[in-house]
């Protein structure tokens, strides 16, 4: 008898069950007992190209249900999952294949040529996800690999504000306590219909929401890709929608959205970036649903979130989610009281162990008492809602996606003509935030920002790309010499702003 602590408690109970699991893009449903059947067979063969238990997974390929099979698989066979966003060029590739010594590289068939050589210098083999798919059907279920409770299930590489991206460790623990704890939060039980229309490389497509609902066995519709009027449409069958902000103001703009349209839903959920109070009442008038936000980041699956019952209020992300601790720290790390704002800081079993290879990075930021340092900073109200106020990194989230703006600078810095540059977020009406550049060109040279911003495309994923990039004579600077980012924002933060019709 083995005992597989996530896969057994997510995937493997279910083995028997004919209930619809997934429901596929072009029609038709996975059970689930079609699910774990095929992560059974494609873990044999996973195995069969050599990939022993322990071993990195790198998965860079379009949503596509398969990939949530080979999640499935690599939870099955004792491996470790690493996802990758799909806009990441091979340039970004190449630090995530080296620094986490994975031996297989699953992509899409389109992006085997650039992929392939990136694999083989660091010895690990590319193959694409349909290849591997269309070994399913001959091969045998694999035996279940026995994992533990402290055995890594996943890597998730997050940038930072300092050097490259550091992999976080993820648990079978973390995953799974995490999963159970939001399924009971949000009450999901197995009539629950998910709208699935968010990516699945990172924390709140994969973890939250797919493991949710293998949780608590609740059903999904999975979408390729968020689509307004697809998620409309799909509302008279759904019961619940998890989205980054970006979908709520996008399905705000939509004239299909009406309270008929939504009557059916039990629940929204919204998270992965701030969502603004106007949004949140905007929401309840449009379909008298008050949206449930929730506050996590990769390295602690989700912290806090509003209550199912009572009072979820605008602005705030909730209070601490059963289990988990949340305090907020001053000089020395001392504890605040209530209304006081500091950095905030988190305690519980979602919280992973540390950054793969990086011990001393991961004893900046988690102590031995377990609080790890989340560089946000926030506050609690006297009954223990938390708000967050604003981010100690230098960090920039658009449409739900992490921007570090260092990595943006330094590829700036790197180009022709450019002597330094400042990459900050302005607001932005639909991404929430977009990434600006300042860019101080080298003496005598007048590099042509557009120019510029095409040649970044090789090295930086597309939405880490720089939306507007302006040339100036100097950077503002501090009589420290830092350089003034919060005067940067404030001379831009209307370069966005929607037009004003008189
Ligand atoms: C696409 N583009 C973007 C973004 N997405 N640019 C900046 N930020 C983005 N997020 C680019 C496209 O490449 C395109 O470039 C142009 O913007 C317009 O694309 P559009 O068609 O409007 O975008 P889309 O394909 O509709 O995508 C927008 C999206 C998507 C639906 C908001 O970005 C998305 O699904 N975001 C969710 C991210 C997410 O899951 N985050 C969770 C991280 P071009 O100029 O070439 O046309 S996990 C996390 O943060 C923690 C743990 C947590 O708490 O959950
Ligand atoms: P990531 O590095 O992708 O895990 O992003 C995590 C970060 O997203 C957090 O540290 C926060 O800064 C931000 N974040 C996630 N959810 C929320 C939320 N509901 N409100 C404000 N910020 C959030």
């Amino acid at each position: 008898m083995t005992a597989n602590h996530a896969y057994d408690a997510l995937i493997g109970r279910h083995a028997g069950s004919d209930r619809p699991f997934l429901h596929r893009p072009g029609g038709g449903a996975w059970t689930f007992a079609d699910f774990a059947d095929r992560a059974a067979r494609l873990a044999t063969v996973l195995s069969d190209t050599g990939l022993a238990p322990g071993d990195r997974v790198a998965v860079q390929v379009a949503k596509h249900p398969d990939a949530l099979a080979l999640y499935a698989a690599s939870l099955r066979g004792g491996h470790v999952f690493l996802p990758l966003n799909t806009a990441y060029t091979a340039a970004e590739l190449d630090h995530f294949v080296s620094d986490s010594g994975a031996t297989l590289v699953a992509c899409d068939a389109a992006n085997r040529d650039g992929i392939a050589p990136v694999a083989k210098r660091f010895g690990a083999r590319a193959v694409t996800l349909a290849d591997l798919a269309s070994r399913i059907d001959a091969a045998e279920p694999a035996a279940i690999a026995t994992r533990g409770p402290d055995d890594l299930a996943a890597i998730l590489y997050t940038s930072g504000t300092t050097g490259r991206s550091k992999g976080a460790m993820l648990t079978h623990d973390n995953l799974l306590s995490n999963a159970t704890t939001l399924a009971d939060a949000w009450r999901f039980t197995p009539n629950d219909v998910l709208i699935h229309a968010l990516p699945i490389f990172h924390t709140h497509g994969l973890f939250v929401a797919t493991n949710v609902t293998l949780a608590a066995g609740s059903s999904m519709i999975f979408h390729d890709r968020f689509d307004p009027d697809t998620v409309l449409a799909d509302m008279a069958r759904a019961s619940v929608l998890m989205g980054v902000p970006t979908f709520y103001t996008r399905l705000l703009d939509h004239p299909g959205l009406s309270r008929d349209v939504a009557a059916g839903m039990r629940l929204f959920v919204s998270g992965s970036a701030p969502m603004l109070p106007e949004t949140h009442r905007a929401w309840t008038d449009a379909t008298g649903h008050r949206i449930l936000e929730r506050y996590g980041m990769t390295e602690t699956n989700m912290n806090a979130s509003n209550p199912y019952d009572g009072d979820r209020r605008p602005g705030t992300v909730g209070p601490p989610l059963p289990g988990v601790e949340i305090r907020v720290t001053g000089d020395g790390r001392t504890p605040l009281p209530a209304g006081e704002t500091g950095m905030v800081e988190v305690r519980g079993p979602n919280v992973f162990p540390g950054y793969w290879n990086l011990p001393d990075k991961t004893a900046e930021e988690l102590g031995p008492d377990g609080w790890f340092v989340t560089g946000d900073l926030g506050r609690l109200s006297e009954d223990g809602y938390l708000s967050i106020v604003g981010r100690e990194k230098d960090l920039v989230i658009t449409g739900g996606y992490n921007v570090y703006p260092k990595e943006v600078e330094e590829a700036l810095d790197a180009l022709p003509g450019v002597l330094e540059s400042a990459v900050f977020g302005v607001p932005h009406p639909d991404m929430g935030e977009a990434v600006y550049a300042v860019v101080v060109p080298q003496p005598g040279a007048s590099p042509d920002p557009d120019a510029l911003g095409a040649a970044l495309s090789d090295t930086l994923a597309r939405f880490k790309q720089p939306r507007r990039i302006d040339l100036i004579d100097a950077l503002p600077r501090n009589t420290m010499g830092k350089v003034q980012k919060k005067v940067l924002r404030e001379r831009h933060a209307h370069a966005f702003a929607p037009e004003r019709t008189a």
